[in-house]
């Protein structure tokens, strides 16, 4: 007989941003404080890009100040021009994907995902791409990597770009290969809610010098030097703080990263056996980038649906997120471009209404996970969720 446990008397949030001591990252601020410079292509930014560099094995990578900052960056740098045509992308994701899309003035298309790695199926991808297909944006959610392979053949034998957005991606490989060294353009995400981040932050891994040099111009209003702009640029740039907050995040990321495969297969342990849930798992030999903890909810072998499931764990102060739903080709802005009927895309509707993201990060004790994994249990044993699914 499972019994509830008792409601957190805080709440527990699906993440917690890594926060390194307070004295370190005013040790690393030192050298920030003592030259007065603050933003501007800074020392400690360009050494905690020589870093990342080659930690997350990119051909060039530059920083931005957020992640969407560094898509638009990235798609404008491959020279995708406003106005100039479709992307082909998921509506499975972040508002942030396909808004970058819009913010470039290129036109988004949706098509379906593959049911087992949740990101953009190949074989959707080329039912859609036309005589105005200029790019293929992937999204490789939840650090689970896209069919890269498949991608790039579509993307080389249609004469196409070929981005991602790897905002969930810091660390992931595909084939043996870092995410980075895919595709023309890699984006990653350093918000406070990522693994690694800079409160607010991001990366641009691109393939091509000549692309990385586009993108570092329009990263800086697009001046060359003091005579010359070259192009229409904005100002995406990560400061001098982010940065050093960057460093000590980094320093510390191998007891968060252990510590956070702990709690999954804590979780893993705790849920197996309960009817109608399952963990999302990565296939072997893909490295994982511990970013989320995504269960899926089958409601008919649960006996309630995953928003029930949502809202009931709020009465324990359990704060679950329904990332990502509701698609973004549902939005009412959204809703009348190629490939967003319903109709279209029924692996990626079905994945959105099961899927559920549980807390995860390293503050959180085995206790606590118990404890969750106890709520959920109990929850789907009641009677009377089995007969209100019936
Ligand atoms: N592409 C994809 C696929 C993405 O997932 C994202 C961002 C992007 C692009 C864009 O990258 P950025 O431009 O953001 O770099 C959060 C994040 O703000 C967002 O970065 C992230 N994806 C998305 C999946 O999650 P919300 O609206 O869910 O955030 P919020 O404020 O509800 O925070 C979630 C939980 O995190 C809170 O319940 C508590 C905790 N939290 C949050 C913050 C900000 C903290 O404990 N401390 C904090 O400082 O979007």
């Amino acid at each position: 007989m499972i019994t509830p446990p008792p409601p957190f008397e805080q709440p527990v949030y699906v993440t917690r941003p890594l926060l390194p001591p307070l004295e370190a990252f005013a040790q690393a601020l030192q050298p920030v404080w003592a030259s007065g410079w603050l933003t501007n292509a800074g020392a400690v930014q360009q050494s905690l890009e020589a870093r990342l560099t080659t930690l997350l094995g990119a051909p060039h990578l530059s920083l931005y100040g957020n992640g969407t900052l560094a898509l638009v960056v990235g798609l404008k740098a491959l020279g995708l021009q406003p106005g100039q045509g479709e992307v082909i992308t998921t509506p499975f994701t972040f508002p942030a994907t396909v808004h970058a899309l819009h913010w470039c003035g290129l036109t988004p298309v949706f098509a379906d995902i593959d049911p087992h790695t949740l990101c953009l199926s190949p074989e959707a991808v080329r039912q859609r791409i036309g005589p105005r297909t200029v790019g293929i944006l992937g999204v490789h959610v939840y650090g689970q990597p896209c069919d890269v392979v498949a991608l790039e053949a579509l993307a080389q034998r249609h004469h196409l770009a070929l981005a991602y957005d790897g905002a969930h991606a810091f660390g992931t490989t595909a084939q043996g290969r870092p995410v980075a060294q895919w595709g023309d353009a890699t984006m990653y995400s350093f918000h406070a809610t990522k693994l690694f981040h800079t409160a607010e932050g991001g990366a641009l891994a691109l393939r091509s010098a000549a692309h990385h040099r586009q993108a570092e111009l329009l990263r800086n209003f697009g001046i060359v030097n003091e005579d010359t702009v070259a192009l229409p640029g904005i100002n995406a740039k990560l400061n001098e703080i982010q940065a050093a907050l960057g460093h000590v995040v980094l320093d510390q990321l191998g007891p968060e990263r252990e510590r956070r495969a702990a709690i999954r297969r804590r979780y893993a342990q705790g849920l197996a056996g309960v009817p109608g849930v399952s963990l999302l798992t990565l296939p072997e030999g893909v490295e994982d980038s511990l970013q989320y903890l995504v269960m899926r909810v089958h409601a008919g072998a649960a006996g309630l649906s995953r928003d029930e499931l949502h809202a009931r764990l709020k009465r324990y102060n359990i704060i679950t997120r329904r990332y990502f739903y509701p698609l973004c080709s549902d939005y009412p802005f959204y809703r009348h471009l190629t490939g967003a009927r319903p109709e279209e895309l029924p692996v990626a509707r079905q994945v959105a209404a099961e899927v559920l993201s549980l807390p995860l990060h390293g503050g959180l004790s085995d206790a606590c996970v118990d404890r969750i994994t106890q709520a959920i249990a109990y929850e789907l044993a009641q009677p009377a969720a089995r007969g209100a699914a019936a």
